[in-house]
């Protein structure tokens, strides 16, 4: 009943799901039907166990981060957690911006004051006072729905000096991103908070060393955090009978393109492709190939459905799942045109700190470009392979390491090889 006409969540009401499971069932913007849905038991569970011990469940689940790069949650945590240094700063990466995501974006707008509890435990666990949610700027409902959800926690004691009078001070202060990709890397996303322009810094250190204003500071994507409420919810170990080998728990994934349902799906790791597409209704169409994690993703081929989704990848596909994007395409779809974007994407989100990216990145769009116009492949494809080298060893973040990352899987797998797909199909795309 409150799930959002905009985005589509084809699996509400399904009692298997756990970090859906109150998405378009609860109301937003009522603390009380939050709690009356199981709201805040996990932070009561959390004050139960003290701090040390929520830091042993989550490493017991053996959860791992969902913004894409799967780093070990327990561990940072646990290093904020010993820092001697103070204060400590919790920072939730909401700054979702990865083409084809969109994720996060249900979370916030449908279960908001599951995100705040989920920061709450995160805060106590690791001796944070101060939580910053940073939101993407073109996220205004769940923006709205936030800030209602946080100012509503404050008035009933779930935020501020002593959250649900068990002793311990925490509260979140939202900020607004303003529309740079970039900004959702982790040391980017640190400086825009501290009021400097959106550009990485180099790591280490890590900013579980030195991360907001120089301190400790733990920064966990959303959808990690909600995985948090479920890790308290079961039991480390019990999270950790989930999913396949080392990929524990659920993961959410972001249909789009050729499928027959478009929308967000939570599936546990260990799924196949294909049982995921199924979910979806299936394909439309005759599948050309599917884009898995986003723009700094790969291809994978209609032979290859049946790859078991985990973090671990699979020696048969080269893509890894990124922060969960499934983007099909059908036969009639202009891949080159496609390609072309991607590359703009990069071109216009680089922040211009380092000249690999800097420069690669318009030196791959144009290449591609040129491409889409029929130019001879043999040449353009030497470049695009230089390119992609120099950007993936000498850039300074993930951004000019992953530029390349489909372009070179469209590469490898002849998606390019055909004449020219755009020319074929009667397309130009336009930027
Ligand atoms: C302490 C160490 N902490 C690493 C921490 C680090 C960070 C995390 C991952 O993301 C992904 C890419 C794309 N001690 C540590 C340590 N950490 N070693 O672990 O770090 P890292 O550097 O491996 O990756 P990253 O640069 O943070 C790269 C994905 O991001 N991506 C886009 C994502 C977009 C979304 C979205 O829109 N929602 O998530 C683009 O590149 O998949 O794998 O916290 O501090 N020794
Ligand atoms: Fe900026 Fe690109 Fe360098 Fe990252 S790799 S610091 S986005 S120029």
């Amino acid at each position: 009943a409150f799930a959002d006409a905009s985005v589509s969540v084809p699996q509400v009401g399904d009692p298997d799901l756990r970090l859906l499971r109150r998405v378009g069932v609860v109301d937003p913007d009522s603390l009380d039907d939050y709690r009356a849905h199981g709201g805040y038991q996990a932070l009561r569970r959390a004050v139960e166990l003290g701090p040390t011990r929520v830091i042993t469940e989550v490493t017991d689940a053996s959860l791992t981060g969902r913004g894409g790069a799967a780093f070990p949650t327990g561990v940072k945590w646990d290093g904020v957690a010993k820092a001697p240094e103070r204060p400590h700063y919790l920072v939730c990466n909401a700054d979702e911006s990865e083409p084809g995501t969109f994720k996060d974006r249900v979370l916030m707008e449908s279960d908001p004051f599951g995100l705040i509890e989920a920061m709450t435990i995160a805060g106590y666990a690791t001796g944070c006072e101060r939580g910053y949610l940073y939101i993407r700027g073109e996220y205004p409902l769940a923006t709205r729905r936030l800030e209602q959800a946080i100012a509503a926690a404050r008035t009933r004691g779930y935020l501020g000096e002593d959250v649900m009078g068990e002793g311990f001070a925490f509260d979140i202060e939202l900020r607004r991103g303003a529309g740079a990709y970039i900004c959702g890397e982790e040391t980017a996303l640190l400086n825009s908070i501290e009021g400097f322009r959106g550009e990485p810094r180099n790591k280490p250190p890590f900013p579980s060393v030195k991360g907001l204003f120089g301190k400790p500071t733990v920064i966990n994507n959303v959808e990690t955090l909600y995985n948090a409420l479920d890790v308290l919810a079961i039991g480390g170990p019990a999270f950790a009978s989930i999913g396949s080998g080392r990929s524990t728990g659920h993961k959410l994934f972001c249909l789009s393109g050729a499928v027959a349902v478009p929308g967000v799906y939570e599936v546990p790791f260990g799924t196949t492709l294909r049982e995921l597409l199924d979910l979806a209704g299936g394909l439309r169409g005759e599948l050309r190939t599917i884009l898995l994690g986003g723009a700094a993703g790969g291809f994978v081929m209609p032979d290859q459905l049946d790859v078991v989704l985990t973090l671990e990848g699979s020696r048969s596909i080269e893509a890894t799942l990124g922060s969960g994007v499934v983007m099909a395409f059908d036969t009639d779809a202009d891949l080159v045109g496609t390609l072309r974007r991607i590359a703009a994407f990069f071109r216009d989100e680089s922040c211009g700190q380092c000249v690999p990216c800097r420069v690669g990145t318009v030196r791959q769009e144009e290449s591609l470009a040129r491409l889409e116009r029929g130019a001879p492949r043999g040449p353009e494809l030497t470049l695009l392979g230089d390119l992609a080298r120099v950007m993936q060893d000498a850039s300074i973040c993930g951004l000019g390491h992953t530029a390349p990352a489909a372009v070179q899987s469209a590469l490898r797998l002849g998606l390019l090889d055909t004449p020219v797909d755009g020319a074929r199909n009667g397309k130009v795309s336009h930027r």
